[in-house]
């Protein structure tokens, strides 16, 4: 099947916009992707004709409302292929979702109970898992990154002890590209008797999902890095565990009845889910899943590996002095680099003056930093709508700066 780069564009209005007078060529997806017609129209759709408050209402909206809600629900079910919709809850995100873990399962925890993270990880699977580690006394061990930025499996099956009771690791780093083996990971963290979650923020985007083939306990990922709206997220939970946890947060819709005497839970998923949702969110998220499925997660995967191999080699090439972080093999479509001393925020300015978004700084990975000895990158990273031309007019653009910096 042909990859029809122009239909695919022509679902996003944004791509045709200027900066400063120049064409945007947007390579910051992995902070955020843009939003595809049908998503944006759906949210239109849901404030215009069906905006009501989810499972509670016996009108018609209401249950309009929460039947596209409960298909948004199904969409992630099937998107991750998780075994049932009890075991996907809604987030405002992958740092809710990652908070929800380390703060719920975190009560199961006991003082000295070890938990394993890697070098590589976000802060949000850093602090949250600190937090703990300050209210419940739990110890936190890290795993190493090997030099072309893939995750030094040895370190890691050392790190267990009898103690270990959680591991927390990203799919895909959102600074090296590194793609982590989850399923082997998940298996050696079995064997211990310790449970697995991933923070699939950058593995959704890029990777087909399967929660069951990789056989972790949690899967968290954002829809607005996967071209669907912002402010919601999907936690993947195995029921046992999930029925194990207590609730994150106490209100509206997560109970099962309430007095001053004590409360009980609602069933799963919404013994989770306490307040009103962003209902128009899960249900346009519904679209974004529909929108990859129409191309194909693999075929993106496989167009961004194309825009990976072919900007790098083109940048070791013809740039002096670059130094790109990360080069495991199997990467997802990242370019993290440096132009010699050049600072990252110089780098990344003068690129937006040339009409090109990327991110600059930490990336929320400061122990990362940390460890290669660096106090940030720049970042560009693909998604499904970039081209070969839009890659070769950036080459072009850091040729045309690097110059400058040097100065
Ligand atoms: N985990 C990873 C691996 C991430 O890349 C991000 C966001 C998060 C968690 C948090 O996701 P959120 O949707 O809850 O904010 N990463 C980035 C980034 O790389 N640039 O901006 C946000």
């Amino acid at each position: 099947m042909i990859y029809d780069i122009n239909s695919i564009r022509s679902y996003f209005p944004i791509l045709g916009r200027s900066v400063y007078g120049k064409p945007l060529v947007y390579l910051d997806n992995a902070a955020t992707s843009q939003t595809p017609r049908p998503v944006v129209d759906r949210i239109d759709e849901m404030y215009y004709a069906h905006k009501a408050n989810v499972h509670r209402g016996v009108h018609c909206l209401s249950q309009e409302a929460t039947d596209a809600m409960e298909l948004g629900r199904e969409a992630a079910r099937r998107f991750i292929n998780a075994p049932s919709t009890d075991e996907v809850i809604f987030t405002r995100g992958t740092t809710e979702g990652l908070n929800l873990v380390a703060s719920s399962y975190g009560q199961l925890l006991e003082p000295g109970d070890e938990v394993i993270l890697t070098v590589m990880e976000h802060h949000s699977n850093i602090v949250p898992w600190q937090l703990l580690a300050s209210r419940r006394g739990i110890v936190i061990k890290v795993v190493p990154c090997l030099s072309d930025g893939s995750l030094d499996l040895d370190a890691y099956r050392e790190l267990f002890t009898d103690r270990t009771r959680v591991v927390s690791v990203c799919h895909a780093s959102n600074v090296l590209g590194t793609v982590n083996p989850v399923a082997q990971m998940s298996r050696i963290a079995h064997e211990h008797g310790a449970v697995i979650c991933i923070d699939g923020a950058q593995g959704v985007p890029h990777i087909r999902v399967d929660v069951q083939a990789i056989g972790c306990d949690f899967y968290i990922f954002s829809s607005h890095k996967m071209y669907g709206p912002t402010g919601v997220g999907i936690l993947y939970g195995r029921r046992e565990l999930l029925d194990r946890m207590p609730p994150y947060q106490g209100g509206g819709e997560m109970i099962g009845h309430v007095s001053f005497d004590g409360t009980t839970w609602a069933e799963l998923p919404y013994k989770f889910e306490a307040g009103t949702p962003d209902y128009v969110g899960a249900a346009a998220f519904t679209r974004a899943v529909e929108w990859i499925d129409s191309i194909g997660i693999d075929a993106i995967a496989a167009h961004e590996h194309k825009l990976l191999e072919h900007t790098t080699r083109r940048m070791i090439d013809e740039i002096d002095g670059i130094r790109i972080f990360g080069s495991a093999p199997g990467k997802c479509a990242v370019i993290s680099f440096l132009i010699d001393r050049a600072h990252h925020y110089d780098t990344g300015m003068l690129l937006d003056k040339l009409g090109f978004a990327v991110r600059t700084g930490h990336h929320c990975a400061q122990p990362l930093m940390q460890s290669l000895g660096i106090e940030g990158t720049v970042r560009a990273s693909f998604a499904a709508y970039n081209t070969i031309d839009e890659a070769d007019r950036f080459i072009d653009a850091l040729k045309r700066i690097a110059p400058l910096l040097d100065a």
